[in-house]
């Protein structure tokens, strides 16, 4: 009789340990980062925008710096369902898991900034972020981004003549080096943590880069030369690991949907009132030298027929055509 009271004793604590446990929900997220840097930021808001939603127990544990890799790492754990449950990443860092989602963040996609936050707002890229579902148990949460991308060399750069045969690091998307190679540039595939010594040791003249990173990470150091091609301006998707997701509770599930809405927005609106200020800090302080790029329309001709093949690879030319029109 003792023992068996002894047992259920037992048993019951051990249950009582086992649901402490489990309403003791942490979610970890990772940025490439510090917390100056507007996707940490982002992050940040996330958290607390979730805490304020949900009425549970709910931590955060975010890791800055790179403590947990690149982006290219991220999209790995999160497919598996391990090491982080949610970060931010450029969709062409996802291209392996979802060969359609790079197209939202291809160059040159968005006329302007008007352009991109009409898209961004929209529901207009709901199959591309169903793909990344489907494939790869990626939700996203929210978009945040604005960051507009420009050539960054260790020599200056200020027309097409010049761009020619510029050794460069590009994502990993296909469509990237496809972009890059049509304007006669030599990208290559490199990963965000090599970029730094490969310009260092000469491996490549540079790479192109949006200023909120350039800044945090010092890429101006070894290439201090910005050339204004604004080919792009960036689409940054808050994602969340779907096997994180489905085991939250309905009402954390809720809160994660609304508070990843609402980062993104406040993410967007702080990372595109940066863009210049940063660019600025940098040129005043003397780290880069900022340049004009004399045949930006000539890139956009080169361009279109490669987004346009790409698109039709897809199966998603209509999808491409609905964005342009809007
Ligand atoms: C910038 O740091 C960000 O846009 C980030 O999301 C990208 O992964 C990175 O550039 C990159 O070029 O890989």
């Amino acid at each position: 009789k003792t023992i068996l009271r002894g047992a259920t004793l037992a048993a019951a604590f051990a249950a009582t340990l086992t649901s402490a446990a489990a309403q003791e929900i942490t979610l970890r997220g990772a940025s490439m980062f510090d917390e100056n840097h507007a996707f940490t930021k982002t992050m940040e808001r996330f958290s607390e925008l979730v805490q304020e939603k949900y009425d549970g127990d709910v931590n955060f544990d975010l890791r800055l710096n790179g403590e947990l890799g690149v982006e290219a790492d991220y999209v790995t754990f999160l497919q598996q369902g391990v090491a982080i449950d949610f970060t931010i990443m450029a969709p062409s860092n996802m291209a392996t898991f979802a060969p359609s989602i790079p197209l939202m963040d291809m160059p040159f996609l968005f006329r302007d900034q008007a352009h991109w936050e009409a898209v961004l707002s929209s529901d207009v890229l709901q199959p591309l972020e169903q793909e990344l579902a489907d494939k790869a148990d990626i939700m996203v949460i929210g978009y945040t981004g604005g960051g507009v991308r420009n050539v960054l060399a260790n020599h200056p750069i200020h027309n097409l003549n010049e761009l020619a045969g510029f050794k460069m690091r590009v994502m990993g998307a296909p469509i990237q080096a496809q972009i890059f190679s049509a304007l006669t540039a030599a990208p290559s595939a490199i990963s965000y943590s090599e970029v730094y010594n490969a310009i260092q040791t000469g491996v490549i003249s540079g790479f192109e880069n949006e200023a909120a990173s350039i800044q945090n990470l010092k890429f101006y150091e070894v290439a201090p030369y910005l050339t204004l091609t604004r080919h792009a301006i960036t689409v940054r998707p808050i994602v969340m690991s779907g096997k994180t997701f489905r085991n939250l509770p309905a009402p954390l599930q809720a809160a994660v949907l609304e508070a990843g809405k609402e980062a993104g927005a406040y993410g967007r609106e702080l990372e595109s009132r940066e863009d210049a200020e940063k660019l600025q800090e940098m040129a005043d302080a003397k780290q880069l030298t900022v340049l004009e790029f004399e045949d930006r329309d000539k890139l956009l001709e080169l361009v279109v027929p490669v987004q346009d093949a790409y698109a039709d690879s897809l199966g998603a030319s209509d999808l491409l055509t609905s964005i342009r029109g809007m």
